[in-house]
């Protein structure tokens, strides 16, 4: 039987190498790649079912024109060239009356390589559209707040965590987004090193930690400040690498940290005060101590605080100059690849720019001229983006063109005027660069396009050529592409043969001591960029003010994580992943659940002022009184009513724009006594 080695194309840092069986033109096994040192032969429980998602009976066959009213879900089946003569020709009538700004392309990352998830961006990009600030729904906020701190550049490399003799996942779910480093850690954690996890509710991850902190949502920059304190307090600061390395230590030793003494931070947090001087005693000792960042704590009003707090801290004990010492958030932005070649082929400098998250507000506010074209692939905002309700109001709208380009009828796709049927990453040829570790792959196809499916990149082919656009990018083959992603690149892939990526998955090695591209070239403590834009320049926790005001309003604040066996919405699509995931479901302490009579099972209703949704209840200590985690963002259909980003409003971070999915306050009561 036919081995083809894919790559696993789904937004996860692991980018794992895999072996797809073909047997004509199906997939009948994937399985990890045992010959890729960090794959090492195991693929997560989600993606050994790809094959039912790619071979599924409710992919899209064909292309699909609405006859029933927008959002109804009515449509019938056209060509493809019918399909792309009405949008082509709605797009130039558009650009003739209004410019080109009336359109607006949005397609993100998701489950894709570069070459198919860019070169969309780079048609909207040729055309002058609107263009969208990507990312804001996830890692905008985490990503400036890093930058802000430690500039442009990838953290720890995780494959050296065989030399770190301490594990910090702080707000990082190991277990549910990052399985290989978690494999390789369990092996580490046997030579006696420990792993602490600082998290609001017991993951599986906290649940097998050698200590778990279970700190309030929004409080880690308290927590961090905490640390320095005592670290300052007790002599453990590395005097010698925070002069040569830092900017503003001083500064912030006399003007903040005085003023996180660990009773306040006890206080701040709900950690007792021996816990924090337990973990701050680990943490001066420790030589090479890794933090494992996840983004959780940054969908927050001030999560970029909370962030540019803790990945400060490696700093005070010289652990970023150490091999397997320092923190790791993402390592991509260490990879100087080329890929403005396909995501900026021609087009001006500058648009107008939408941010991804306010997709709702774009749609309904902006003038001059309105978006009046929406191009929509690979993500799902009905579900995805907060405060949906808007969103969809904003879709209905009669004087909007949307098309919308996915695999499967999404709760999106039921808005869009024409939805095209897409390849998924099975189905094409792509070059993948992972986000949490140091390693790339050129990925063929495994198996021809599925039904009449299309791949994003010969997509964004097709109607480049009939929009006229002449940018050699949209006659290319990947193959001809990928080389020029290596061009005139610089650092550490400088030296990376493109041919050799065609054959083998190739791993780089940042510099043993970590890199900072700040400004000043060091590690900034404080920021002069932060104070020209009003921000507090140094580390500091404080409450938020809308916060506070919603906190005394409701009695519960959202948590929200990724699913174990659903992430986001693209494997909505696998029956065996949904019945392993479970019903959308809201997990609250039993004294929550007690005082409102609910028990394990029960239908309830999840409200606040933006609306209210339907889920089942479970009950369980994992989480603290006071909170509700929703985990995942799950379609209407599957729930008992409706989607959590009903609760969630269209507010932004403090640094990058993002979303601010945990500032959400609510309540929950029984579903038959609120109907
Ligand atoms: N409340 C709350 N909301 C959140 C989050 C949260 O933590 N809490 N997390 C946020 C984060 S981190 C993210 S990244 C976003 C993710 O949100 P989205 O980017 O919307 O991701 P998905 O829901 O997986 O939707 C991806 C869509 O792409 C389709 N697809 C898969 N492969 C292909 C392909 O090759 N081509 C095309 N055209 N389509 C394809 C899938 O079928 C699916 O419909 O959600 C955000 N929303
Ligand atoms: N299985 C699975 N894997 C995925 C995804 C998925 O949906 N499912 N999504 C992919 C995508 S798009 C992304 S962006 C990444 C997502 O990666 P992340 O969003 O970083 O997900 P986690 O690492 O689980 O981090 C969330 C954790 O942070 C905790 N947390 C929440 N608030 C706070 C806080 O205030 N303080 C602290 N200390 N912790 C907090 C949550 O309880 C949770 O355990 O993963 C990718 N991988
Ligand atoms: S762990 Fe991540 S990269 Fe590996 S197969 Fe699963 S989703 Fe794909
Ligand atoms: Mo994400």
């Amino acid at each position: 039987m036919p081995k083809v080695r894919v790559v696993c194309a789904h937004d996860c840092p692991d980018m794992c190498s895999l072996v797809a069986d073909v047997e004509g033109d199906r997939v009948v096994r994937l399985q990890g790649d045992p010959e890729e040192a960090y794959t090492a032969g195991f693929a997560c429980a989600k993606v050994n079912r790809d094959m039912e998602t790619l071979h599924s009976p409710d992919r899209l066959r064909t292309p699909l024109r609405r006859t029933g009213p927008k959002g109804s879900g009515q449509f019938a089946p056209i060509t493809w060239d019918e399909a792309l003569d009405e949008i082509t020709g709605r797009w130039k009538g558009i650009i003739a009356t209004d410019g080109p700004m009336g359109i607006l392309g949005y397609a993100y990352s998701a489950h894709q390589g570069h070459m198919n998830r860019r070169l969309v961006s780079g048609l909207f990009h040729a055309l002058g559209a609107s263009r969208m600030m990507l990312g804001t729904v996830c890692d905008t906020c985490c990503e400036t707040a890093w930058d802000m701190t430690l500039g442009p550049v990838g953290g720890t490399d995780p494959q050296a965590v065989v030399h770190s003799d301490l594990v910090i996942a702080w707000g990082c779910d190991l277990m549910a987004v990052n399985v290989h480093f978690w494999a390789l850690l369990e092996k580490v954690r046997k030579t006696g090193v420990k792993l602490v996890v600082i998290d609001p509710r017991r993951s599986q991850t906290a649940a097998r930690a050698d200590m778990h902190l279970p700190i309030k949502i929004g409080t880690d920059a308290a927590l961090a400040c905490g640390i320095a304190h005592i670290l300052l307090r007790d002599g453990k600061i590395d005097r010698d690498y925070v002069a040569a390395n830092t900017l503003g230590f001083e500064r912030w030793a006399a003007e903040v940290l005085p003023n996180f003494p660990p009773e306040r931070v006890a206080e701040i947090t709900g950690l007792p005060v021996e816990d924090i001087e337990t973990l701050a005693a680990m943490y001066g000792a420790a030589k090479s101590s890794l933090i494992r960042l996840g983004e959780g704590m940054t969908r927050l009003a001030k999560g970029g605080q909370a962030l540019r707090a803790v990945v400060t801290l490696p700093a005070l004990t010289g652990a970023y100059g150490r091999e397997g010492g320092g923190a790791l958030l993402l390592a991509a932005a260490s990879m100087d690849f080329q890929f403005g070649v396909v995501a900026k082929p021609s087009g001006p400098e500058s648009t107008r720019t939408v941010n991804h998250l306010a997709l709702g507000e774009a749609l309904e506010e902006m003038r001059d001229p309105p978006i009046r074209a929406l191009f929509i692939a690979a993500n799902n905002p009905a579900v995805t983006n907060p405060d949906v309700n808007r969103l969809r109001r904003a879709l209905m709208r009669e004087d909007l063109f949307t098309v919308v380009h996915d695999p499967f009828m999404t709760d999106t796709a039921r808005y869009a005027d024409i939805v095209l049927p897409a390849a998924t990453y099975l189905e094409t040829e792509d070059f993948y660069r992972s986000y949490g570790s140091y390693r790339m792959q050129w990925g063929p196809a495994a198996v021809a396009p599925q039904h009449q499916a299309m791949s994003n990149f010969h997509l964004a082919q097709a109607l480049g050529q009939r929009m006229g656009l002449n940018d050699p990018v949209f006659s290319m083959t990947p193959r001809e592409i990928m080389p020029l992603f290596f061009k005139g690149s610089t650092g550490i892939i400088a030296d990376v043969d493109p041919a050799t990526v065609f054959e083998t998955p190739v791993k780089v090695t940042p510099l043993a001591a970590q890199e900072f591209r700040t400004p000043s070239g060091r590690l900034e403590i404080y920021s002069e960029t932060l104070a020209a834009q009003g921000i507090p320049p140094m580390p500091v926790w404080e409450p938020d003010a809308v916060e506070t005001a919603d906190a005394a309003r409701w009695p519960l604040r959202l948590l929200t994580a990724p699913g174990y066996f659903q992430a986001h919405t693209a494997y909505s699509a696998s029956p065996f992943l949904r019945k392993r995931e479970g019903d959308p479901c809201a997990i609250l302490h039993p004294e929550e659940a007690s005082r409102r009579g609910l028990s394990e099972g029960a239908k309830v209703k999840l409200f606040n002022d933006r609306g209210a949704v339907g889920l089942v209840l479970r009950v369980s200590d994992e989480v603290q009184p006071g909170v509700v985690l929703v985990p995942g963002q799950r379609p209407d259909a599957e729930a008992v009513s409706g989607t959590v980003n009903m609760l969630c409003d269209e507010r932004r971070t403090d640094m990058g724009e993002g979303a601010c999915y945990q500032s959400t306050f609510l309540d929950v009561a029984a579903w038959e006594r609120a109907a």
